[in-house]
């Protein structure tokens, strides 16, 4: 009886979020690209402070929209953002076309406060972005906030920005509709998109934010575009992609994550560079490239990608330090890419001396950090027909065991990453 209602309840779940062919093409195109680069960049880089200065300094609705009007990125280059991209390595791009500030990048007939009506810059940079992006290959994914604390119908109020001069009271199926009104723009105006990174919705969870409704218009809109949800629970029927805010899948260090792990969608982890995802002029802590590097071994070594963020200045330029760091990604990539891009997680789940992507019989064994000349590996699944170095093809001394396989390592020479190709088989 009791397997009869399982049964039931199973095929209605998957019936509701039976998913069409193309979307699950656009799924695995993402699980492939494995590197995306995040940009958070909006009128909050003025103040060179991070994008939650509004609501950290109480600043008035007011205020801010004062702030807007100064707007005025003259040396924003979208030609000059993709190129850099591209010599990253980067297989997409994710922007925010609207923040929690609620000031939207992008020329929206929902209202005039948005770049092209609302400052003297009148260009709109997400079309520009979207132009140079079509060009190169590169996908482009629209971040958008579901949280705003600028629009007068986000009421109630959920947890954030309670001090900054909105009206107590508001209509919250207009704000429904005027996000949903942005979303088709989005959606329509810019070719074909990637798809939409929502966040902001943990600001009040409960709230009837009528997901079905939304998700449906983006697949409606777009049928491969993917809906990745930041709102750090389980995934939900509608949406394609897992992602995990500054920690790899089913960590949970910055306290945002939930510890549970799809096994059936994309994962992705988005990580800061320094400190801060919008432009913060004094935050100087940013990640060397060998940190970096294991941050991308280790989410593919969880089968997921690593989007990484950058905050452009207020006038369209990116400060070096971002420049530099995704230039020696870039480089890194060009030699040990075939290890990372189109893997899957490998045989052994993610150690403390680093990971294992795999791509068919092919086993990649990253060594991040282990000082010894042997290294256990554990069990690949599979007897072992040959081993070499990624870099320069020598062959790796291996012995398989009923523990597993260990291998002869290749001397360090200060690399952020040995790679160990594994080729197994029957
Ligand atoms: O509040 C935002 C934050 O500003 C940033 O956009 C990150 C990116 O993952 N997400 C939110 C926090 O969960």
């Amino acid at each position: 009886m009791m397997s009869a209602v399982l049964l039931v309840l199973g095929s209605a779940a998957q019936g509701r979020d039976s998913v069409p062919a193309e979307r699950l093409a656009a799924r695995r195109w993402f699980a492939d690209a494995k590197f995306g680069l995040f940009i958070h960049w909006g009128v909050y880089s003025e103040l060179g402070a991070g994008e939650w200065v509004m609501h950290n300094r109480k600043i008035a609705v007011s205020d801010y929209e004062w702030l807007a009007t100064t707007f005025n990125p003259t040396k924003f280059d979208a030609q000059q953002w993709v190129a850099l991209a591209k010599r990253a390595g980067v297989r997409y791009i994710t922007i925010t076309s609207r923040h929690h500030d609620g000031f939207s990048m992008f020329k929206t007939a929902q209202t005039s406060y948005n770049i092209v009506d609302w400052t003297p810059f009148r260009r709109d940079p997400l079309k520009e972005l979207a132009d140079a992006c079509h060009a190169s290959g590169i996908k482009l994914f629209f971040y958008y906030s579901q949280l705003d604390w600028h629009h007068p119908d986000y009421w109630p109020r959920g947890k954030t920005a309670w001090d900054n001069g909105r009206p107590d009271h508001g209509d919250w199926s207009r704000y429904l509709a005027f996000m949903n009104a942005q979303l088709t723009e989005l959606l329509s105006g810019y070719g074909a998109i990637g798809g939409i990174w929502f966040d902001g919705m943990w600001d009040k969870p409960d709230a009837p934010w009528q997901l079905d409704t939304t998700y449906a218009l983006i697949h409606g809109l777009q049928p491969a575009a993917l809906v990745i949800p930041n709102h750090h629970q389980r995934p939900r029927p509608g949406e394609d992609v897992q992602t995990f805010e500054q920690d790899l899948p089913g960590a949970n260090s910055a306290g945002f994550n939930t510890s549970y792990i799809s096994e059936s969608l994309p994962l992705e982890t988005s990580l800061t560079m320094n400190d801060s995802w919008g432009f913060n002029i004094t935050d100087e802590g940013f990640k060397s490239v060998r940190t970096l590097v294991g941050y991308l071994v280790r989410a593919a070594g969880n089968g997921g990608n690593l989007l990484l963020n950058i905050g452009p200045r207020p006038d369209g330029t990116i400060s070096p330090e971002f420049v530099a760091r995704l230039d020696s990604l870039g480089t890194w990539l060009q030699t040990f890419g075939p290890s990372i891009y189109a893997t899957r997680a490998g045989p052994v789940a993610p150690r403390s001396w680093g990971a294992t992507t795999r791509r068919g019989d092919t086993v990649f064994v990253h060594v991040l950090d282990w000082p010894d000349p042997l290294l256990a590996v554990g069990p690949l699944g599979a007897r072992v027909r040959s081993a070499y170095a990624l870099v320069g093809k020598s062959p790796v001394r291996f012995a398989e065991s009923a523990a597993g396989v260990t291998l002869g390592l290749p001397a360090a020479m200060g690399e952020p990453d040995r790679v160990i190709v594994v080729v197994t088989g029957r």
